[in-house]
C-alpha cells in the first residue's frame, strides 16, 4: 500500500471510527461484482454513516489525490460499482434512513443506502408505492438506482428513475455538499443538479440521500401471460395492449429457454407449453376491478395462441418469478456477458433476429438468452459459454447503433461500455461531459474508469 494511502486510510479511521473500515478478506463481498465478471480488489472498503462522514472521506481522498469507487448494493451490471484499478471504496451501505412518508405531497425522503424493498415497505405502509421495481430490489439502493437512473418493470406507466426523483442531496468530488432537498416539485432555477447527477454513475457525486416521488397503490392487478409463434406479434400485441388498457404497468418478453431454464433451476412448473417459442408477461393495475376489460382486451390480441391468467396471488408471484428470476438463473449456467440495448419499436424483432444470427456464426460455442422489457424497447441479451472475453461487443454494439438504438439503455455504461461510447456520442457530447466531469471532480477522483476510457 503507498505511504498517501496509508496516511488517508488512518485520516479515514479517526473520521468514521476503525470498525467502519474493513480490509484485507472482509473485502471480499465488495470487490466482485454481481454477475462475477468484474473482479477488483482494494486496500479499503470505507463505510461512513452521515453525509457529513461522507464528506470528510471525499475530502480526504481528494486531499492524497486517492481515487474512490462508490458502491450501493453492488447488484450494478457494468462493472462500475467495483474497484478495478484499486480504488478505495466508498459503502453507502450504512446511510439506511427513511423519513416519515408525507402522504399529502405523496414524497418520502430517503438515505443513499435504503434498499428498493425497504422503500417499498415504507411506502406501502401509507398505501403508496414507489414507481421504479425490478428483480434486485432486495439489494439495489436509492443511491445506486438514481446514480445509474434505474429502469426495471414498469417504466411504461410510471418512468425511470429520473422521473422518480424530486430533489438531492450530494457530496461532489471536491467535498462539497450540494442540498436539494426541499421536495419542490416546480423549481426552475437554472440547471437541474437532480437530472445531471440521476445516470452520472459516481462520477460526478457521491449521493447521500434523495427526496421520491410515490404514487397511490392501486386495489387491482391483473396479471397474464400470453404465448406467440413469433416476437413480431408480441411486439405488436404489447403496442396494442398499450393503447387498449391506460392501466398497462408491464411487458415483459421472454424466449421458451429463458422460461426453461428458469422452471429447471427453481423446479417450477410451467404454465403454458413450453414448445410455443415466444411469452408476454403483461400486468395491468387499475382502482376499480377491471378483470373483465382485461381479459377481453387480451383475449382480442391478435397472435396470442395461448393464455394462462392468475387467479390469485399465488398465481401472480408465480407467473413474476418467471420473468423475474431469468438473471439468477443464467448466472447459474456460468458468468454472462451482457448487453442491455434499446431498439426503436418497429426493428426490435429484426434485432433479436439479426443478434442471434451473429452470435451463432461468431461463436457457436455460445448460449444466447434473451428477455427485456418490451414496452420500452428494451432487450437483454446474455451470452454465457463465450470463450474469449469482449471480441463480440463491438459488432453487437455496431449492429444495434446500425438500427438507430442505445448501447445502454438501462443500467448504464460503468467500465463494460466505457470504451465503445465514442460510437454513440459525438464529440462534442462526450467534451461536454467530460467539462461536468472537471467541474464536479476537478481531481478526477470519483469513479475514474467508468463512463470515460
Ligand atoms: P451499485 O451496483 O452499487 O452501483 C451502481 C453504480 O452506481 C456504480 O457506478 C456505483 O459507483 C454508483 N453508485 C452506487 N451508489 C452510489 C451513490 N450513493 N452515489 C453515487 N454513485 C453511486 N437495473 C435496471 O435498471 N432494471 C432492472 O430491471 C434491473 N433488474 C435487476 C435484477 C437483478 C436480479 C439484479 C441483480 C440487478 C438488476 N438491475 C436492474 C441492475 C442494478 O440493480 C441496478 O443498476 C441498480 O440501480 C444498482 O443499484 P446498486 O445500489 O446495487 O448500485
Ligand atoms: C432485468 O430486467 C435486469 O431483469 C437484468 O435488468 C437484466 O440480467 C439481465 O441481463
Ligand atoms: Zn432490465
Amino acid at each position: 500500500m503507498s505511504m498517501a494511502i496509508d496516511v488517508a486510510l488512518s485520516a479515514i479511521r479517526q473520521l468514521i471510527g476503525d470498525q467502519h473500515v474493513v480490509a484485507g478478506d472482509d473485502t471480499a463481498g465488495f470487490v466482485v461484482d454481481w454477475t462475477g465478471r468484474y473482479v477488483g480488489s482494494t486496500p479499503a472498503v470505507v463505510r461512513p454513516g452521515t453525509t457529513s462522514e461522507v464528506a470528510g472521506v471525499i475530502h480526504i481522498c481528494r486531499e492524497h489525490a486517492i481515487a474512490v469507487v462508490p458502491q450501493g448494493g453492488n447488484t450494478g451490471m457494468v462493472g462500475g460499482s467495483v474497484p478495478l484499478n484499486g480504488e478505495i471504496v466508498v459503502s453507502l451501505q450504512r446511510l439506511t434512513s427513511i423519513g416519515e412518508v408525507d402522504e399529502l405531497a405523496l414524497q418520502v425522503t430517503a438515505e443513499a443506502g435504503v434498499t428498493i424493498e425497504q422503500l417499498q415497505t415504507a411506502a406501502a405502509a401509507s398505501g403508496l408505492r414507489y414507481g421504479v421495481d425490478f428483480g434486485g430490489r432486495g439489494s439495489a439502493t436509492v443511491g445506486g438506482t438514481i446514480a445509474t437512473n434505474a429502469g426495471g418493470l414498469n417504466v411504461l406507466r410510471h418512468g425511470m428513475t429520473r422521473s422518480q426523483l424530486i430533489g438531492i442531496e450530494v457530496v461532489l468530488g471536491t467535498g462539497e455538499v450540494i442540498d436539494l432537498m426541499s421536495g419542490l416539485v416546480k423549481n426552475n432555477t437554472g440547471y437541474s443538479i437532480p437530472d445531471m447527477m440521476c445516470g452520472s454513475e459516481g462520477t460526478l457525486g457521491v449521493i447521500t440521500k434523495a427526496r421520491l416521488r410515490l404514487i397511490p397503490q392501486q386495489a387491482f392487478r391483473h396479471t397474464a401471460l400470453l404465448a406467440f409463434d413469433t416476437i413480431e406479434a408480441a411486439v405488436e400485441a404489447t403496442a396494442r395492449l398499450r393503447i387498449a388498457l391506460p392501466g398497462l404497468e408491464a411487458a415483459e418478453l421472454m424466449l421458451s429457454q429463458g422460461v426453461q431454464l428458469v422452471c429447471d433451476e427453481f423446479e417450477l412448473s410451467p404454465p403454458l407449453d413450453l414448445g410455443f417459442p415466444v411469452f408476454l408477461l403483461v400486468e395491468s393495475a387499475s382502482d376499480d376491478d377491471a378483470l373483465d376489460d382485461f381479459v377481453q382486451h387480451v383475449s382480442e390480441l391478435a397472435g396470442v395462441v395461448d393464455t394462462a391468467l392468475a387467479a390469485d396471488e399465488r398465481q401472480r408471484q408465480l407467473l413474476w418469478r418467471l420473468r423475474d428470476d431469468h438473471t439468477t438463473a443464467i448466472n447459474r449456467v456460468g458468468v454472462p456477458h451482457k448487453f442491455d440495448v434499446t431498439l426503436p419499436h418497429d426493428r426490435l424483432a429484426e434485432f433479436t433476429k439479426a443478434v442471434q444470427h451473429h452470435i451463432a456464426a461468431s461463436a457457436p460455442e455460445a448460449s444466447t438468452w434473451m428477455f427485456g422489457h418490451v414496452g420500452d424497447g428494451n432487450l437483454h441479451v446474455n451470452i454465457t459459454g463465450l470463450t474469449g472475453d469482449d471480441f463480440l461487443d463491438r459488432s453487437i454494439y455496431e449492429l444495434v447503433i446500425s438500427m438507430n438504438g442505445s448501447i445502454s439503455a438501462e443500467h448504464g455504461v460503468g467500465t463494460a461500455k466505457a470504451k465503445y461510447l465514442p460510437l454513440q456520442r459525438s464529440t462534442a457530447e462526450l467534451q461536454l461531459m467530460r467539462g461536468l466531469k472537471s467541474v464536479c471532480d476537478p481531481d478526477g477522483i470519483l469513479n475514474p474508469a467508468v463512463i470515460f476510457s
